[in-house]
């Protein structure tokens, strides 16, 4: 059991992004045996969970002439358009029906602003506008995280970019994330997150 300094991060663990989910990561739903166990170890588990209202920017439906996974232009920078996702309240933006959500003390929503898309469980896409979880943490004495869940080249990745930035000691539990994979994603994300302090493991 870790100390009241650690806290488990689960990120995205949500249907739309397992298998039969409108952006189904490879062997989403596998990780979740693993990370339920995980979560008996801390004294501080939360989850995140991407909350997009209907129609928003980051949805390649909203872009004329502009499929799934195509890259655009947003005015904080280059943004993938996704297949629509994770809409607020519905089934897709569920967590897995077999992840064990009771033993999370927080969940901390994003990707909520219709006009900003949020990766990071720390700053939007933006890179500005903050989610409150830095603060969370901090007023708890929470200095270690352990990062788990999907995807881990894009809501894992810039998670861990931004705790490492922020100065928390980060390692990501890669076994127990699945990655999308754009165009060599995933190893870039793995350099960016090592060249960040974070530990791979
Ligand atoms: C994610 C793309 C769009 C993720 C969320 O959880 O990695 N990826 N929204
Ligand atoms: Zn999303």
């Amino acid at each position: 059991m870790h100390d009241a300094t650690h806290a488990l991060i689960v990120i995205d663990v949500q249907n739309d992004f397992c298998p039969g989910g409108a952006l189904a990561v490879p062997g989403g739903d596998e990780i979740v045996p693993g990370i339920n166990a995980l979560m008996a170890e801390f004294q501080a588990v939360i989850l995140t969970q991407d909350w997009h209202p209907a129609g928003h920017s980051s949805f390649a439906s909203q872009h004329d002439g502009q499929a799934p996974y195509s890259v655009v232009d947003f005015p904080y920078g280059p943004q993938v358009l996704w297949p629509d996702h994770c809409i607020q309240g519905s089934p897709g933006a569920a967590f897995h029906p077999g992840l064990h959500t009771d033993p999370a003390q927080m969940i901390i929503r994003k990707g909520f602003r219709p006009a900003i898309d949020s990766y990071s469980a720390f700053f939007e896409n933006d890179h500005i506008t903050p989610t409150g979880l830095d603060g969370a943490l901090r007023s708890r004495g929470i200095t270690h995280l352990t990062m788990v869940g999907l995807a881990t080249d894009f809501c894992v990745n810039y998670s861990a970019q931004d705790a490492a930035r922020l100065g928390f000691a980060v390692e990501v539990r890669a076994d127990l994330c699945r990655a999308i994979d754009l165009d060599g994603s995933l190893g870039a994300a793995e350099d960016g997150m090592r060249a960040a302090g974070v530990t791979l493991r």
